[in-house]
């Protein structure tokens, strides 16, 4: 069968030849010559007769005679001259002749040709790009879907409450009963893009707030100013208030945010008009614009010092400079007070107006006193003429003064940290650092190039020798912020972590990540060792990611996200602190601070997202993350 089969099968057709070869193999003269004799009616009729042959053979060498000695009359242009530099060994052409080489040798293989415009979207780097860019994407709207998880499990159990607890399905004032998470969300939600969750927001602020605020009693004067004046300013703006960037039309008009700020700062104005001093005094009763010392009388320092970017912003869009005034005065005393290398104790009185102890430390009660210096400035369009420029001294001096008195290094592996001095430069060195201190690496990266990248600060000669010194640590403190999480069980920091040095150690602390490469270096005391879902690090990452773009801060961050869902997601709605980082499943706290949503998720989101988005030399985040436009008019 398989014989007969074959002797009866009928030659190729013409167009069978074309279908085999044309289309996916190139052909020589030659091959498509000699193929074609082979399969022409012309070599069943003549190879029988001899005077055939003879034709036969001296029509073959006549042709080969031909091609070898033809010059062609114009250009021939080959696919490597048409892709490559034309200069290539491998060029069949030469001079315009066709060599005997060049009909033998079979042609190179070249890549498909494609139009000028495919080409670069489809090499392998564009390539990398798009899936690197869609990896970021899916990312970001991970972060989004937990933030409208957590306002989701906030809007059913404690609308209008401060805080949820998710766990007990209850809300919370523990900020005076402003509503903080829903002011603390509401940009959030409109930066991200979730109308929904802004117009349920942005209502509860319209049709509740202004009657809160005429009637609660006691709240912080620095909580409420970062959280809720914060949260009210940065809505006006995105919401296109005096020209701002109108990211939403969801909600209530941008006035609406505007004046309810004015009510609750012409209210808060009362700390710093009935103290007897500039340094204002640390609570207000709302009702009645009474202001009152907290117990035992001091402030605060990095609470008297972080109300200067909303005060002065309110002042530059109500046209009123009152609030401005009152704030900035603050911060001009505070310039003329005796300090330690730049570096100040935590408390100060309003009664004397002068520092109190010597506790120092860029923890709690001291940190953003340091970030608000720098930030102030830039909101003032960070010139060092202006007169704002004396912050910048005072942040350059302060910064001088870590490096030298608090910065030092882990052992065994060399963690660059920040300590403490808890009774002032005489006293012992402290290697203990809150996360808050976390804060830090962004600060340094932001007044190293002032918002812009780093690439770009350069190329404008725009950094000294200090701006590069202070990054670099800002890179190896973020480190160290990233190990804190790495280096425990649940991936999360613990509140506060110690260090290993030559003089201090302690034994069986350690975060139990055997697996981290700093598990001898970070040491977590028992009563350390809870998370409030706290933004400083990703903070930090988002800025240096801005900064250096630097793709592993981006790592960093969806690594300390993937810990935040593993841990603390509560099913029914929210995200909870949790009490102890170091042991897995870690027991729940059942609280969601509002800066989760105000902060940390924003920061994510900003982190994965578009440079673009908030550019860091046209915003200041308040130390609560709400953006402020800079350069403000008088
Ligand atoms: C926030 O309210 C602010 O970031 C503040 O500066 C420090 N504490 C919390 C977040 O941890």
């Amino acid at each position: 069968m398989i014989g007969s089969g074959m002797s009866k099968r009928l030659p190729y057709t013409n167009k069978d030849v074309d279908y085999d070869n044309a289309k996916f193999r190139h052909r020589s003269f030659i091959q498509a010559f000699t193929q074609s004799l082979a399969t022409s009616n012309l070599k069943r009729d003549c190879t029988s007769c001899s005077t055939g042959k003879f034709l036969l053979l001296l029509l073959v060498f006549g042709l080969a005679y031909v091609m070898l000695t033809h010059t062609s009359p114009g250009p021939i242009v080959s696919d490597n001259q048409a892709i490559g530099d034309g200069k290539s060994e491998n060029n069949l052409i030469t001079k315009g002749r066709i060599t005997l080489k060049s009909l033998l040798r079979r042609p190179p293989r070249l890549p498909p040709r494609l139009p000028p415009d495919s080409k670069s979207s489809s090499n392998k780097i564009g390539h990398v790009n798009q899936d690197v860019g869609s990896v970021w994407t899916t990312r970001q709207k991970k972060v989004k879907d937990a933030f409208i998880h957590a306002w989701s499990g906030y809007k059913s159990y404690a609308m209008g409450f401060d805080e949820l607890m998710p766990l007990s399905h209850h809300g919370v004032d523990g900020l005076g009963g402003l509503g903080a998470t829903v002011v603390d969300a509401l940009d959030t939600a409109m930066i991200m893009g979730i109308d929904e969750v802004t117009a349920e927001a942005g209502s509860w602020v319209e049709a509740h707030l202004a009657k809160r605020i005429s009637e609660k009693g006691q709240v912080n004067l620095f909580e409420t100013t970062i959280r809720v004046l914060g949260g009210l300013l940065s809505a006006y703006h995105l919401r296109g208030g005096e020209k701002g960037m109108n990211l939403t039309n969801a909600g209530p008009e941008p006035d609406v945010y505007l004046d309810i700020a004015k009510n609750l700062a012409d209210r808060l104005l009362s700390a710093f008009t009935s103290s007897p001093t500039s340094i204002p005094l640390s609570d207000v009763i709302l009702r009645d614009s009474s202001a009152h010392p907290a117990p035992g009388g001091l402030s605060s320092t990095s609470e008297v010092s972080t109300v200067q970017l909303e005060f002065n912003y309110l002042s530059s869009v109500s046209g009123d400079q009152k609030y401005s005034v009152e704030a900035m005065k603050t911060l001009d005393h505070m310039k003329t007070l005796p300090k330690v290398e730049g570096l100040v104790p935590i408390y100060i009185s309003p009664h004397s107006g002068q520092f109190s102890g010597e506790n120092i430390r860029l923890g709690s009660r001291g940190d953003s006193y340091y970030e608000y210096l720098i930030k102030v400035w830039l909101q003032s369009g960070a010139s060092h003429e202006s007169n704002t420029s004396y912050l910048y001294k005072m942040y350059v001096e302060a910064m001088k003064g870590v490096k030298h008195l608090l910065v030092r290094k882990s052992i065994p592996n060399g963690l660059v940290f920040v300590g403490e001095l808890p009774n002032g430069l005489n006293g012992g060195f402290s290697p203990k650092m809150d996360h808050l201190v976390c804060f830090l690496p962004g600060t340094l990266a932001l007044g190293a190039t002032k918002g812009l990248t780093k690439e770009k600060a350069m190329l404008n000669n725009a950094l000294s020798f200090e701006d590069i010194e202070n990054l670099k640590l800002a890179e190896d403190l973020a480190k160290t912020c990233f190990e804190m999480y790495s280096v425990t069980s649940t991936g999360l920091a613990p509140e506060i972590a110690y260090f290993h040095t030559e003089e201090f150690s302690e034994q069986g602390l350690e975060g139990g990540n055997k697996s981290s490469e700093y598990v001898n270096d970070i040491i977590i005391k028992p009563a350390d060792r809870h998370n409030l879902l706290r933004p400083e690090t990703v903070e930090s990452l988002f800025v240096l990611y801005r900064i250096t773009e630097d793709p592993k801060y981006r790592e960093w961050g969806w690594q300390i996200f993937k810990a935040f869902e593993k841990y603390t997601r509560v099913e029914t709605g929210g995200y909870t602190s949790l009490d102890d980082v170091t042991y897995v499943p870690p027991s729940k706290r059942d609280k969601m601070e509002t800066f989760f949503l105000g902060e940390t998720l924003k920061y994510l989101y900003l982190l994965f997202g578009d440079s673009s988005v908030v550019p860091l030399d046209k915003f200041v985040f308040n130390t609560e993350a709400h953006p402020i436009p800079i350069n403000l008019k008088k």
